[in-house]
């Protein structure tokens, strides 16, 4: 696990990068009491896409179930466990940056999967460009080397995880595992893009066939947000 024992960076522009950069729209948040009790404090936020948008690499079902079940939960759960702590009126970010144990799973968790969500695309490119495709050559030596290395790199997580390409304190891109719920915002990197490796991500679709998964991850892959993170 990352350690989380460093200063809290401000939960600024990165806090609401995986919304503010997708063009979000529909559902508005229900409205809060004062204390943000009654709806609680955290929301899921709507799809950047309808569920049945990624088919046929990821169906509608896998997104009822991991979007609307899972992510769902993580938000939950979320809501209960910071009630009447001092995590209550923390942005997500904060949580992520300070907690441990159930908490932080969960916060990370709502955070991971809101970033998964618009790290895939309908219309997807196929691979990046402008900077980041050159950051990625600089890195890597190729496309197809980067691609090779995080598609093995997901493949071999070992149980449940994340796979990442961040952009370090040096500006320059990785890829990087975390386990569970672990994610890349807790410590220094910056998160670009990334693949979710639990099994409810791809059981539906590809049942325990990870390689699959990750085929069809290639051509959902939205290198537009990534190159967005990348400069912003
Ligand atoms: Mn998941």
């Amino acid at each position: 696990m990352a350690t989380r024992t460093q200063k809290p960076q401000v939960a600024g522009k990165r806090d609401s990068s995986p919304l503010d950069q997708s063009g979000l729209q529909g559902t508005q948040a229900p409205a809060q009491s004062d204390s943000g009790e009654a709806q609680g404090r955290h929301q899921l936020p709507p799809l950047p896409y309808p569920k049945a948008a990624l088919e046929p690499h990821m169906s509608a079902e896998t997104l009822e179930y991991h979007y609307g079940k899972h992510h769902k939960t993580y938000v939950e759960k979320l809501n209960k466990l910071i009630a009447g702590t001092r995590y209550a009126d923390m942005e997500l970010e904060e949580i992520i940056r300070t907690a441990q144990g159930p908490i932080f799973n969960n916060a990370a968790q709502a955070w991971n999967h809101t970033f998964f969500w618009n790290c895939l695309s309908p219309d997807a490119a196929g691979k990046p460009e402008g900077q980041l495709a050159r950051a990625i050559d600089a890195s890597f030596g190729s496309f197809a080397a980067f691609q090779d290395k995080f598609t093995s790199s997901a493949v071999e997580l070992f149980g449940s995880g994340w796979t990442w390409l961040v952009k370090d304190r040096d500006g320059k891109v990785a890829i990087v595992t975390t386990s569970n719920a672990d994610t890349p915002i807790a410590g220094d990197n910056k998160p670009l893009l990334t693949c979710d490796v639990w099994e409810h991500a791809y059981y539906i679709d590809y049942r325990n066939a990870r390689p699959d998964f990750l085929k069809a991850y290639w051509k959902l892959a939205n290198w537009g947000f990534a190159n967005g993170n990348f400069q912003g």
